[in-house]
């Protein structure tokens, strides 16, 4: 083993030669340390290395990342290896995602990164309270200890994995989704609809009905007979389609994709170095080596054809890779079950006999019998699918990211994925996979966005009403105040489950929903400005209390979060609620949103520091701004594309002096990576007994500014700034 120490006291321990997984791409400058005993206690034995620290008694454990359970994950184990599992309940330790970075605060703060492709378990504080442990399941890794406060720790992580997937500006919209839109009337419907009613929107998606038999980059003639000029129809209407890929392609003579992949070998082998057979939606299917880096060339290429024809994004799905059953699984279970015909079973048989089928899908034996031709810098290495599965569906969103920078380097590609590993962060956003329309999924949404801000995963967010089950109109209302402020905006839901778009429910929710995205719409600039800014200062974008509140209460805050640089979000997360519990840190200013359009001088309370019940009708969300800090508004418009800086409505509780840095760009290109993009300084100042305005733009657009400056009393100013004045 050996120990380095980098000038800001990283230590980065390499053990033997792990499988590279191209996470950390910036390696900071690192000397070697002698007998430094830089982490906890270390034991090997029979392939595998156990890592484990001791816990104070008020330590609090934050990360992980997409996984289980709340914002403090200790109490519990989790799994990092990715899984198709569309039933997240509380027992489940493992999701899709696989992120091996966590933060513990209290005596000491620290923060781990293990740099690994296969399985690592967490067991924080569940055997024993006082001891987090890990398992992984390997000898040679990369780990890296950091020290410092949660800010400087988060920040230090996430330098060394480099920036995150940065969306095209649209992404910040509304979108709208199910399984599945089936044809192009349909589709059409939708965004008729949209229209219609008012309703903000700007992406519909494609789930797998699109394709011809669920055959990738293939679009079913019957169902979208004029695919391309569909595509342009809506695009002239500035609303996008975003359709899916699988990972399995389809077993099938005369598709050229499984030919191709046949004949250059592309295709993920069994045992005896034949394609592996597995099934999923399409039947038979095979698994291209997203490992190997011509297999990614290959498959990112394929993505072109549908670009061309005028689509900018996709979403990746079940690239875990979800198996429903694979041909030598089947028949194995074929021949026990067939084995038993006619004969008076015992219990145990038949408990065996009913695991047989049950346990196909997904199944560990399969994954180990799966092999990779994976391309590492010192050549290709036959590696097995169990020790690298974490990096399957991270690889295949690569694939596809780098086959979007072939097409165009400088335009930016809509991307989401359900598998993912840290690595993957720099190249996609991701969704957070098969929840259900539970209140606990709510919670747990509001739970994850933190860990996946810690983790890079900046735009995410989660199937807004639930995937599977059935939405109630209040679980979709409620549900729909808290994702107005995650990045990725989605309401998408299952076959076969109660139909969850805006005007599905009664009148009065459609209204409310209607203000909601009317809101989230007013909001996109403020958001987009934080979104970037949390990228280029790797700053969290949802962050637990403690992040910026040292106090104890603080570190044990579970439904509330921070989002940004100045607001605290405190969502009503269970049904029936009218109101709810609400710990402020220090003294803040409350603003019930519900409609961006009645703003007024009682619009905005001062709220002191300490426990309050807050009353919160079905329409209104609190939303509370931090003291000097600056909440930016635009008018509402029904595309992202439509929205102007011509009327900006300044929120801010101040007490001597707040500056806001609204960020804008482009919003289509990659020139801001070069630096090219516009701040605007906005800067409130008490003076006497009013307050003052100073606006540093290049922005030639910026129109009048109408302000709401809460003071130190709780008096609200209410300000106008005219064009000219700036
Ligand atoms: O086996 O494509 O997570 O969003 O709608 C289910 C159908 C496959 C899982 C995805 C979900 C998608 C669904 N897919």
């Amino acid at each position: 083993m050996k120990i380095f120490e980098s000038k800001d006291g990283i230590n980065y321990i390499r053990r033997g030669q792990m499988i590279p997984t191209e996470t950390v791409v910036n390696m900071p400058d690192f000397h070697l340390i002698e007998n430094r005993k830089a982490i906890g206690t270390l034991i090997e034995s029979k392939g595998l290395t156990e890592l484990s620290f001791s816990l104070s008694a008020n330590d609090v454990v934050y990360g992980l990342g997409q996984n289980m359970r709340g914002l403090n994950k200790r109490g519990f184990v989790y799994e990092s290896f990715c899984s198709d599992d569309p039933n997240h309940t509380p027992d489940k330790r493992s999701l899709y995602g696989a992120h091996n970075f966590f933060v513990v605060l209290g005596e000491e703060n620290w923060g781990l990164y293990i740099d690994f492709a296969g399985k690592v378990t967490y067991d924080i504080g569940f055997e024993d309270k006082n001891q987090l442990k890990i398992t992984i399941e390997g000898v040679d890794f990369d780990a890296y200890v950091f020290k410092g406060t949660f800010e400087s720790i988060t920040k230090q992580f996430r330098a060394l994995i480099g920036p995150s997937y940065v969306p095209p500006k649209w992404a910040f919209g509304y979108q709208q989704s199910r399984w599945s839109y089936e044809d192009a009337t349909v589709v059409k419907e939708i965004a008729d609809r949209f229209d219609s009613e008012d309703i903000p929107c700007d992406a519909i998606y494609l789930d797998i009905d699109y394709m011809e038999r669920f055959k990738d980059f293939t679009i079913s003639d019957e169902r979208f007979p004029e695919f391309k000029s569909f595509v342009k129809d809506l695009k002239a209407r500035d609303l996008k389609l975003v359709p899916i890929i699988d990972a399995g392609v389809k077993v099938e003579e005369g598709y050229s994709v499984y030919e191709e992949g046949v004949e250059k070998h592309y295709f993920v082998t069994d045992d005896k170095g034949k394609p592996f057979s597995a099934a999923v939606w399409p039947g038979k299917v095979h698994f291209p080596d997203f490992l190997n880096a011509d297999v990614r060339e290959w498959f990112g290429n394929a993505y072109h054809e549908m670009l061309e024809m005028g689509i900018e994004g996709f979403w990746n799905d079940m690239n875990e890779p979800a198996i429903f059953y694979s041909e030598k699984g089947l028949n194995e279970a074929i021949a026990f079950v067939s084995a038993q015909a006619g004969q008076n079973l015992d219990i145990y048989t038949f408990f065996t006999l009913k695991d047989k089928i049950m346990g196909l899908s997904n199944a560990l034996s399969d994954y180990k019998a799966m092999w990779h031709r994976m391309t590492t810098r010192s050549g290709e290495l036959k590696v097995n699918h169990y020790d690298v599965h974490n990096l399957y569906g991270y690889n295949m969103t690569r694939a596809a990211a780098e086959g979007f920078k072939r097409f165009d380097s400088d335009r930016r590609f809509f991307m989401l994925t359900r598998a993912s590993h840290i690595g993957m962060a720099k190249h996609s956003g991701i969704w957070t996979g098969d929840n259900h329309s539970w209140w606990e999924h709510l919670k747990l949404n509001v739970q994850m966005m933190p860990s996946l801000s810690m983790a890079g995963f900046l735009y995410s967010g989660a199937d807004t009403g639930g995937f599977g089950g059935n939405v109630s109109a209040e679980l979709m209302v409620r549900w729909m105040q808290f994702s107005t402020f995650t990045p990725l905006l989605r309401n998408h839901s299952a076959m076969g489950t109660r139909r969850q778009e805006p005007w599905q429910f009664d009148q009065a929710t459609l209204k409310i929903i209607r203000d909601q995205i009317r809101m989230r719409y007013a909001l996109v600039p403020y958001l987009y400005a934080e979104f970037m800014k949390a990228n280029q200062d790797q700053t969290l974008l949802f962050a637990p209390l403690a992040y910026a509140y040292g106090d104890s209460r603080s570190l044990l805050v579970e439904d509330q979060v921070l989002f940004g640089e100045g607001l605290m979000l405190a969502p009503v997360i269970e049904q029936n609620a009218l109101g709810r519990y609400v710990y402020l840190p220090e003294d803040m200013v409350l603003w019930k949103a519900s409609s961006v359009e009645n703003l007024n001088q009682e619009s905005f309370v001062k709220m002191e520091h300490g426990d309050h019940y807050l009353p919160l009708a079905i329409n209104e969300s609190a939303v509370f701004i931090r003291k000097n800090h600056l909440l930016v508004l635009t008018e509402p418009r029904n595309r992202v594309s439509k929205l102007s800086y011509d009327h900006l409505t300044v929120i801010g509780y101040v007490e001597d002096e707040a500056t806001y840095d609204l960020y804008d760009d482009d919003g289509v290109t990659n020139q801001f990576e070069k630096g090219i993009h516009h701040k605007t300084r906005l800067t409130v100042v008490r003076v006497g007994e009013t307050y003052r305005l100073s606006v540093d733009t290049t922005v030639t657009t910026l129109g009048n500014i109408e302000l709401y400056i809460i003071d130190k009393n709780g008096k609200t100013h209410h300000l106008k700034q005219e064009k000219g004045v700036l």
